[in-house]
């Protein structure tokens, strides 16, 4: 297993003029006859000709119609070839049915689809499959099925047969071809240039009624990224297929994106408003993909954070303009903390941009679209908005058509406002979290921050150097008025001061508003400092994350020595829940606990060892105390957050829901479920049915209302998926393995089917009391799962085993147990690549 650096880079020995492929489709010999007119790079002498391929039958290959004897290499073919213009065509045969790893061309439900990104084009045929050879493709798709897609616009179509083309250049990476049975929920849109879009969602039939939602979905995103970026849609066409076996959220093959069906389809009745936000945010992922990501891509894999942080920025902006921005933020940061500082502070911590990889899919990580998100936002407030729109138009013009790099995206900023971005570009390359402390002192109306950046080592880097930080400051007298607004100190060095002059009294500050960089922030306050910003700050974030800091000191002082849950935080968290000016979401989110992994993270880095047992049984009892400080409270909140009438997923309908859930759910620890009990019964939506029972398994009920779900939901697999997590994810800890030890025997768990196998595997793994159980039970029952799913989906093996990443925090046991459970995955015989790699440093 090779290591491949950023350093290596060489340009290609051949580009291509056009391409021309023929699928003659069967389900274990589908013929693929390409054609592709090749022709010498004049940027480079290199002559060297190599294509990429791997788990093909060659049946025949030609170099300008003379049969070629091709060298067949590990991974792809060598071939003599002219220093000139030439045509090079092969036919070969694969075999879509066997192929469970869900890349390259395969089958889900008796309907073909293919996954490309990065590297499965090579399972589908000999080409040079890296994503600087762009070239436009024309493709006939043979087989006696109703619909036949591929990229681009319809060419023409027959009985058995459709042939597409599509003009604008691509790399292999973003080709796609689905057929199958599928019927079409169909609309159109005009463009800003007046141009007509056919738009089209494919669902096997049956799903048609869950089509709706993502069809308006897209069509805000197209409108938003013309308004926000000028930027217009560029085919006749724009297709989307939902497919049930896939190994991500969706992917944005040019003009025909194919999804995960649980990343498009929803209804009322069977989605979750969680759900239909996290739709929304993907269909519109996806579509603005094809300007950055598609029209512009990357030179290399190494450059990955070049479309996916930026398309993810786009995104988050998007649903901040759709929804609220405030409540987006927090959500934001909250996955980034949950999953991007977990892994940066881990043994798997890599720079946004990484420098070497075995295996890329395994760099499809939280770093490079969360982080590579947070490092456009960063840029952003240093340029401010006007710049950064200009810098973006630069961008598009400079670069529309090229595989571009990291270097070349900075020179657009540089080049708008002026400025260096040497010294920037660090986030870029250098891994973990930076540690900001503050310390500050106050002298004749003189306030001064004093900032200090540390980012501890990271595998590879054990040195790293000061990066620039952004630091968004407001200050707040005495009373509660804002003295200072917000005002970004752009810090530099690894130790500075700022200062704040003329202040009639000694401020309170409010630091990193808006979380205006990726950092830690390290600061000796007080509860009743936090409490004050909890109840005064203007800026939504830092509000709710002055009532998080009281949450976490709460719960890890009650974790380390057994103090009860301070009462000043209770009556802070009351009157947020009192307060009806603020938004029911953010009240739901002020009113949510720290995570049970967030206190396990707290509590190492003050140098403690976090015991899973403590933090889940703390967990506990302060929910059990905040439902009782609120008792009187919480019947009269559930009762106002009734949202009546016909269920919309609008945000303030959701937001409602979300304040009324979290209310019943403590309301459930005191009333034995009878309110859960009722709203089950009486919910005509998934979210309020789902929250109840979600309500009733915490408090160990619910064993009829499970039953009812399954025979009810019994026949829609994305709500099954629900089924199945949700017994594990509620589970006590003592009976987390068990119960996903009994799912695995249930007849609809299907290992094959990567959404129902993280539904099972992924909610034992954030079960964190129950995962880290001190028997070991749950670690054997992964790393046993593991090794079966490896064997036939490499990909989502290793991407559950990050389950396994945190394992140095643990005490001795623990950590010797999780060790045993890694090298017997790791001495697996032919072990793939993809989780050799993960486990490999996930030991180190
Ligand atoms: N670009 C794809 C991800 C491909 C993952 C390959 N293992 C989805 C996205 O980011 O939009
Ligand atoms: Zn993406």
């Amino acid at each position: 297993n090779e290591t491949i650096f950023l350093k290596d880079y060489t340009p290609p020995a051949y580009l291509i003029d056009d391409v021309h492929l023929t699928f003659k489709l069967d389900p274990t010999k589908t013929r693929v006859l390409s054609r592709i007119a090749f022709h010498p790079n004049p940027e480079t002498t290199d002559r060297d000709f190599f294509l990429h391929g791997e788990q093909l039958s060659l049946i025949s290959a030609t170099v300008d119609g003379k049969a070629c004897r091709p060298e067949i290499a590990d991974e792809g073919l060598i071939i003599a070839v002219p220093d000139a213009p030439f045509i090079f065509e092969a036919e070969v045969e694969i075999s879509p049915s066997t192929n469970t790893a869900l890349e390259g061309l395969y089958m889900s439900n008796g309907m073909y689809c293919t996954q490309c990104e990065a590297e499965g084009f090579r399972k589908i045929t000999y080409y040079p499959d890296r994503p600087d050879v762009m070239t436009t493709f024309t493709v006939r798709v043979e087989g006696d099925l109703p619909v036949l897609l591929s990229n681009g616009n319809p060419a023409a179509s027959g009985d058995g047969w459709a042939e597409w083309h599509d003009p604008w250049p691509k790399p292999s990476y973003l080709f796609a071809l689905v057929a199958g049975d599928l019927v079409a929920h169909p609309d159109s849109f005009n463009t800003m240039s007046g141009k007509q879009v056919e738009l089209n969602i494919y669902v096997r039939p049956g799903d048609e009624h869950k089509c709706a939602f993502g069809m308006e979905a897209l069509k805000r995103s197209m409108v938003w990224d013309e308004q926000i970026y000028g930027r217009e849609y560029d085919l006749d066409i724009f297709n989307i297929v939902a497919v049930d076996d896939f190994n991500m959220g969706a992917m944005e093959n040019k003009g025909l994106n194919i999804f995960n069906s649980s990343a498009v389809l929803a209804s009322p009745e069977t989605s979750t408003d969680t759900n239909f936000e996290r739709i929304e945010a993907i269909i519109a992922h996806e579509y603005f993909h094809n300007w950055t990501g598609n029209r512009i891509t990357c030179r290399d894999w190494f450059q990955l954070c070049l479309k996916e942080g930026l398309t993810v920025f786009r995104d988050q902006q998007f649903t901040g303009d759709m929804r609220s921005h405030a409540v987006k933020r927090i959500n934001d940061v909250l996955a980034l903390r949950g999953r991007q500082f977990r892994e940066d502070n881990g043994p798997l911590a890599h720079p946004v941009r990484p420098d070497s990889f075995v295996e890329i899919n395994n760099f499809y990580t939280a770093t490079v679209y969360e982080k590579g998100a947070e490092v456009i936002g960063m840029l952003k407030r240093l340029v401010g908005d006007a710049d950064y729109a200009k810098a973006l138009d630069l961008y598009f013009e400079r670069h529309d058509g090229d595989a571009a790099t990291i270097e070349d995206w900075l020179k657009v900023f540089e080049d708008t406002t002026g400025r260096d971005l040497d010294q920037f570009k660090r986030w870029y390359e250098q891994a973990g979290t930076p540690r900001l402390t503050v310390t500050d002192h106050f002298d004749n109306g003189t306030y001064t921050l004093h900032l200090k950046q540390e980012t501890p080592p990271t595998p590879g880097q054990p040195k790293k150097d000061p990066r620039v930080i952004p630091v968004a400051v407001g200050l707040l007298n005495p009373n509660g008025d804002e003295v200072v607004e917000t005002t970004i100190l752009e810090m530099t060095e690894a130790e500075q001061s700022f200062e704040f002059k003329g202040l009639a009294a000694r401020p309170v500050p409010s630091i990193l508003r808006g979380f205006s960089a990726p950092v830690i922030l390290q600061r000796d306050t007080t509860n009743a400092e936090r409490a004050f910003l909890l109840a005064h700050d203007t800026d939504p974030f830092n509000k709710w994350e002055a009532g998080r800091a009281l949450g976490k000191d709460t719960l890890s002082r009650m974790v380390t020595n057994g103090t009860p849950p301070d009462n000043a935080y209770l009556d802070a968290l009351m009157a947020v829940l009192r307060d009806d000016t603020l938004d029911p979401a953010f009240r739901a989110l002020a009113l949510s606990l720290p995570g049970q992994d967030d206190i396990a993270q707290t509590l190492f880095d003050a140098g403690l060892t976090p015991d899973p047992d403590k933090i889940y049984r703390a967990s506990q009892t302060l929910k059990q105390t905040l439902a009782q400080h609120l008792q009187d409270l919480l019947p009269k909140i559930y009762a106002e957050m009734h949202v009546p009438g016909p269920y919309s997923p609008d945000a303030e309908a959701a937001g409602n829901r979300a304040l009324q859930g979290a209310a019943l759910s403590l309301l459930s620890r005191l009333d034995g479920g009878s309110a859960a009990s009722r709203q089950y019964e009486s919910a005509d939506n998934m979210t309020q049915q789902l929250g109840a029972l979600s309500c009733l398994l915490t408090i160990e009920k619910g064993e009829a209302e499970l039953a009812a779900f399954r025979t009810q939901w019994g026949q829609d697999r994305l709500v099954m998926d629900k089924w199945f997590g949700l017994q594990v994810t509620y589970a006590a800890p003592e009976r987390a393995a068990a119960t996903a030890d009994r799912l695995t025997k249930d007849p609809e768990f299907d290992l094959i089917n990567p959404n129902r196998f993280r539904a099972v595997f992924g909610a034992l793994a954030m079960n964190a009391a129950g995962f880290h159980d001190p028997t070991g039970t749950s670690y054997n029952l992964v790393a046993d799962w593991l090794i079966r799913l490896d064997a036939l989906n490499p990909q989502t093996t290793a991407r559950l085993s990050t389950a396994f990443e945190t394992w140095r925090r643990y005490d001795g046991d623990r950590q010797s147990l999780i060790r045993d459970a890694l090298e017997r995955i790791q001495s697996t015989p032919g072990l793939s690549r993809d989780t050799s790699e993960m486990v490999g440093r996930i030991l180190n």
